[in-house]
């Protein structure tokens, strides 16, 4: 290596005039120094030579892919499901830090539950007469126009909702069900009072913006978390915060499961206006498994988990294909859309680009902006990827994520053409819905791709470790292989 050579004057072939020793006395030129400084020199360059082979051959071998698309849209469960197939053992030593995370995502869905519940019986009268016509979706073009009204006091937004399935079916609990319901309140009180500082805790300390709540983490949070909690958030009795969480877990969680199943929560749900996170019921469900005081979180834990992801995290990992092993890197952004102008700085030297879009979300607004509709935000963030200039050698693949909850929604009579004013009269069935979704997405493309370039397309429910494994095996191979082409690598 250059800087293990003791003399680095010698890179030209004439001699010095003299030689300044380590004294600062000038020397006379030496015939000696010229030849060895002749030798030396070519030893550097040949080094160098080989060293510049080297990183281009570890250059050539690097396959970057980045995962865009909105908040919530998948990318983290996407690069995890990577990591479930390409690095297994390393998602199996990170179980222990998921820990703390799926504790926090029971309370925060406790907190809901009680969030709402306070504001229903505080709110008598309010239902859903005061929500203004809802957005429609527009051909990708401006932001669509919703209702925003949010109470100042409390930073809780109101999205529009669903109107409740039989008119008159109000929230109105009994009076023995209020009862219970305050009962529960003030036991669940020490629980959900750890709400904020256990995501303080979680997200590092980092300050969440405006009307947002949640635990947010950048690059390397898991050993931080780790080394905070003294390496024991694993077993036995995890320090801080997240330690006295996991203990409050495990005395409340009867009242976690009784309100979880009380008739009020029940019917708010059925109403449509308990609004809680997509993963809150697999999470509620399970919680006497959770509460347990040696609980470490299984795969299927690891990828419920709703954590956001602030700025450009990146996973890498060998990938070998046809006995040639590729240094694979993943790069999982923040969606939201203060975090997106973090994704430019990658582009220039993506290999590929993994789009996701879920479209599930036709009857959800963005949690930056509650006037825009999330499909519509997605086609034009979509539409901006495919019309970006740096990206334009890069492998381009869609996946219309989250099939699973959009079969569920139509199930549940949810109406399509109700949020997506252009939707008209066709069916709503998950086929016309799915297709319909797909011919907007690649209409965008065709439209907008800056380079003619081939779309690959793929409709995923990413929590279905089987059915996304095998998708992921086919996209991998297709990345490498164009890479391989691109390259001229053999
Ligand atoms: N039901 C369902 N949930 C999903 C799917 N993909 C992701 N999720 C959940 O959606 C939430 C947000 O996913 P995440 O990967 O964090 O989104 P990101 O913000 O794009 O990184 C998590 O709770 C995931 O478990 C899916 O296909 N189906
Ligand atoms: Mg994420």
């Amino acid at each position: 290596m250059p800087s293990a050579v003791p003399i680095a004057y010698g890179r030209s072939s004439s001699a010095p005039a003299s030689i300044e020793g380590d004294s600062g006395i000038l020397l006379p030129p030496n015939r000696f120094y010229d030849e060895e400084s002749q030798r030396i020199s070519n030893l550097i360059d040949e080094e160098l030579r080989k060293e510049s082979q080297r990183q281009k051959e570890a250059r050539r071998k690097q396959v970057k892919v980045m995962l865009l698309g909105q908040a919530e849209s998948g990318k983290s469960t996407l690069q995890k499901q990577f990591q479930i197939y390409y690095a297994s053992k390393t998602l199996d030593r990170e179980r222990p830090s998921w820990r703390p995370v799926v504790h926090f995502n029971i309370i925060r869905a406790v907190k809901t539950i009680l969030d709402e519940i306070d504001y229903e019986l505080s709110h008598p009268d309010d239902d859903d007469s005061d929500v203004e016509s809802d957005p429609e979706l527009n051909e990708p073009g401006p932001s669509s126009a919703g209702p925003l009204s949010s109470s100042s006091s409390s930073q809780r937004v109101k999205r529009p909702r669903q109107p409740s399935a039989a008119p008159g079916n109000a929230f109105r609990p009994s009076s023995t069900e209020l009862e219970t319901l305050s009962v529960l309140r003030t036991r669940l009180l020490p629980l959900v009072a750890l709400h904020d500082s256990l995501a303080s805790e979680l997200s590092g300390g980092v300050s969440f913006s405006r009307g947002l709540t949640g635990v947010f983490v950048r690059a390397g949070w898991q050993g931080l978390l780790q080394s905070n909690q003294g390496g024991r958030a694993g077993k036995g009795s995890p320090g801080g915060v997240a330690g006295l969480a996991a203990k409050a877990l495990d005395s409340s969680r009867e009242d976690v499961q009784a309100l979880w199943v009380h008739n009020a929560v029940r019917k708010l749900i059925q109403l449509r206006k308990l609004k809680l996170e997509e993963s809150a019921p697999f999470f509620l469900d399970n919680a006497a498994r959770i509460a347990e005081p040696d609980y470490l979180p299984n795969v299927d834990d690891v990828l419920n988990v709703r954590l956001q992801t602030l700025g450009v995290i990146e996973h890498s990992f060998p990938i070998n294909l046809g006995g040639t092993m590729y240094d694979w890197r993943l790069y999982d952004v923040g969606g939201a859309r203060g975090q997106r102008h973090a994704w430019v700085p990658y582009f220039e030297d993506a290999t590929a680009i993994i789009f996701l879009a879920p479209i599930s979300a036709f009857d959800q607004y963005l949690d930056e902006d509650a006037r825009t509709n999330r499909i519509d935000d997605s086609l034009q963030l979509f539409m901006t990827i495919c019309s970006n200039k740096l990206l334009k050698k890069a492998h381009l693949v869609l996946m219309l994520n989250k099939t699973d909850l959009l079969k569920a929604k139509l199930k549940a009579g949810v109406r399509v053409q109700k949020y997506i004013t252009s939707y008209g009269s066709r069916p709503n069935k998950y086929d016309d819905v799915a297709s319909y979704f797909r011919a907007h997405f690649m209409q965008v493309h065709k439209r907008k791709d800056v380079s003619n370039r081939s779309l690959y397309l793929h409709f995923t429910s990413m929590l279905d470790i089987k059915a996304t494994q095998s998708i992921i095996v086919n996209v991998g191979e297709a990345i490498i292989r164009q890479h391989v082409a691109q390259t001229g690598l053999t």
